[in-house]
C-alpha cells in the first residue's frame, strides 16, 4: 500500500504495513499484530514520548546491564520486526547475548526469526538450540538456550508474556522488562520496567549503557535506589496526566 509521507500518522501506518508483511514472511506472528495495536494505544497515552520517569528506568536498565556477569536481552518476532538494529547495537554496546526466544514456537519460526536477525547483521545468536528449561511454566515455553538464558544473571525482555517474566524472576534472575503496559504482570514482576515504545526504550538504553560505562560508582548508586513501584506509579500518573489534558 502507497502511504503518503505527509499522512499525520505516516510513522505508525508504515510500521503497521510492515509488521503485517512479515507476518506473511512467519517473523511476527498473526497475534503479533494485536499486540503491537496494544502497544500503540498506550503509547497514545503518553503522548508518543519517552517521559523523564521512563528515561530514569532505561538508565536503571542500563547500569543492571553494565553490572552484570552474564547479561542476555531476548528477541521475540515483534521485537525482531520493530527493532532488530536497534536490539542488535545494543547488545553489542553493554556485551550482551541475544537469544531467540518465542511465544508461539515453532522450529520454522524460530529459524526464519534467527535468519531476520542475522541479515540485520546479528552474530553468534543463541535460540536454535533449546537444551534448559525454567521452572514454573508447564508448556514448551518454559525451553530456552543453556548457554543465554539459562545461565545469564539479567535478562532484558522486550515485550514478553506475564508468565515467563514471572518464571525468570522466580528463576533467581534479575529482569529487566520494555513494556508499555505498566499494568502488564510482566511490568510488575520485573525488577526494573521500561514503560516506553520499544523503538525509543531500546536506543535509550544504548545511550545510557555509553554514559554509564565508566562510571561503576553511579550504576550501584542507580541500582539500589531504583523502585520499580515507585516508578509504574509515576508511569500511570503521566498517563493519567495526558488523559485529562486532552479531555
Ligand atoms: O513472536 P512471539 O511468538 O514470541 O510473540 C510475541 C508476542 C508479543 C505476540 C507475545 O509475546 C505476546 O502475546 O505478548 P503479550 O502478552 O501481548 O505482551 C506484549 C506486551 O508488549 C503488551 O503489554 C503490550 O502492551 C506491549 N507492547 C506491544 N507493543 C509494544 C509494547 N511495548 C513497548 N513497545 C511496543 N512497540
Amino acid at each position: 500500500m502507497e502511504i503518503s509521507k505527509d499522512h499525520p500518522r505516516y510513522r505508525s501506518l508504515v510500521t503497521r504495513e510492515r509488521m503485517s508483511e512479515l507476518v506473511g514472511k512467519g517473523v511476527v506472528a498473526s497475534t503479533g499484530l494485536i499486540a503491537h495495536g496494544r502497544g500503540e494505544a498506550f503509547d497514545y497515552l503518553l503522548g508518543e514520548r519517552t517521559v523523564p520517569a521512563a528515561d530514569e528506568a532505561a538508565r536503571a536498565a542500563a547500569a543492571h546491564l553494565l553490572e552484570a556477569r552474564h547479561p542476555v536481552i531476548t528477541v521475540n518476532g515483534n521485537a525482531a520486526g520493530l527493532c532488530a538494529d536497534g536490539l542488535i547495537a545494543l547488545a553489542r554496546e553493554v556485551p550482551a547475548r541475544l537469544e531467540v526466544n518465542l511465544f508461539h514456537r515453532t522450529p520454522e519460526r524460530i529459524e526464519r526469526v534467527c535468519r531476520y536477525l542475522e541479515e540485520a547483521g546479528a552474530t553468534d545468536l543463541l535460540g536454535r538450540e533449546q537444551d534448559a528449561w525454567l521452572e514454573g511454566i508447564a508448556s514448551d515455553r518454559a525451553r530456552c538456550s543453556a548457554e543465554g538464558i539459562g545461565r545469564a544473571d539479567v535478562v532484558l525482555i522486550p515485550l514478553e508474556d506475564g508468565d515467563r517474566a514471572a518464571a525468570l524472576a522466580a528463576a533467581g534472575k534479575t529482569v529487566l522488562a520494555i513494556d508499555i503496559n505498566p499494568l502488564s504482570r510482566t511490568a510488575i514482576a520485573a525488577k526494573v520496567a521500561v514503560v516506553d515504545e520499544l523503538t525509543r526504550a531500546v536506543p535509550n538504553i544504548e545511550r545510557h549503557v555509553r554514559e554509564l560505562r565508566d562510571r561503576p560508582d553511579e550504576r550501584r548508586r542507580l541500582i539500589e535506589e531504583f523502585s520499580n513501584e515507585r516508578n509504574l506509579e509515576r508511569m500511570r500518573g503521566a498517563m493519567c496526566e495526558t488523559l485529562h489534558q486532552k479531555g
